[in-house]
């Protein structure tokens, strides 16, 4: 498979530490675009800013680094000037669901044709590991050194209540199922939300003593199942990973040139 025609090799070595998960997120995109022959001319990636916001500077693809929390809003834009094109939006879960939580939804709601991308590490990683909307309670974090008080938000549930019309989680242990997942989504016409937890084994590994990158993927393993496995049923701590949310429903663009047409005949 032609992988590195995708990545930008000037810009190597990265700033990822050792061990980070966001490679193995990168590798996935990379060979799920791949896989479904998608020209690096006819897509673009939109980042906010965060270890995760890096990818953008990486991949060969038209590429925006933009403002924390606001990728999505750049997105849009360009969505709306250009629908042709695929739209993959990478955001850490800071990224996307604190800063820019409002974002998230009101483009859930819309049903937008991007792919969000949520690379959850818990953690605000670039910043030096503060805790975040994902962190979840009695978490260990450098803004929280006695331990977390807010509950987390489940990303499935935010994303199928805001209206996404693909919702899906991964983690970085499933890498096979993650390429998977990431090449339906991209196909998906309509807003597609896959969470992936991925490790930062510097920052949320370290402060919560889950041990290094290696025993981060096994704690993904451990604690999380297929939907639909009886496993849940025993032991309800369980995360699902698989596609919860699979739909076909208007989507925006569609919709506004639709509006347009119809304003255009009436004023004709
Ligand atoms: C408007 C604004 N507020 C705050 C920041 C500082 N900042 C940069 S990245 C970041 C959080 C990064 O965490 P996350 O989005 O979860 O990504 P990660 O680094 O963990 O991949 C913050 C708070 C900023 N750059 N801009
Ligand atoms: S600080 Fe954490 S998220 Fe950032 S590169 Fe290092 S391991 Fe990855």
């Amino acid at each position: 498979m032609p992988v590195r025609e995708y990545v930008r090799e000037r810009f190597m070595p990265h700033i990822w530490c050792p061990g980070c998960g966001h490679g193995i997120v990168m590798n996935n995109l990379i060979r799920a675009v791949a896989e479904l022959g998608i020209r690096k001319n006819d897509i673009v990636m939109v980042t906010g800013i965060g270890c995760s916001a890096r990818i953008s500077g990486y991949l060969d693809f038209h590429t925006l680094h933009t403002l924390h929390g606001r990728a999505l809003a750049f997105a849009t834009g360009v969505k709306l000037a250009r629908p042709e094109l695929t739209t993959l939006v990478p955001m850490g879960d800071g990224d996307a669901l604190a800063i820019g939580g409002n974002h998230f939804i009101h483009a859930a709601r819309r049903n937008i044709d991007i792919t969000a991308i949520i690379m959850n590490n818990n953690i605000y990683g670039m910043t030096g590991g503060q805790f975040s909307p994902l962190s979840g309670y009695g978490a260990m974090a450098t803004t929280a050194p006695f331990g977390n008080i807010y509950e987390s938000f489940d990303i499935v549930e935010l994303a199928r209540g805001a209206g996404a019309s693909f919702v899906a989680r991964t983690t970085t242990y499933h890498v096979t199922t993650m390429k998977e997942l990431l090449m339906k989504a991209i196909t998906h016409k309509g807003f597609s939300v896959v969470e992936i937890l991925t490790q930062c084994p510097t920052y949320f590994g370290r402060k919560n003593r889950i041990g290094d990158a290696v025993d981060m993927l096994n704690h993904f393993k451990e604690h999380t199942t297929t939907i639909g496995s009886g496993k849940k049923d025993k032991d309800p701590t369980l995360l699902e990973r698989g596609i919860f949310v699979q739909e076909e429903r208007p989507e925006y663009c569609a919709e506004y040139a639709r509006i347009v047409e119809k304003a255009r005949k009436r004023t004709a």
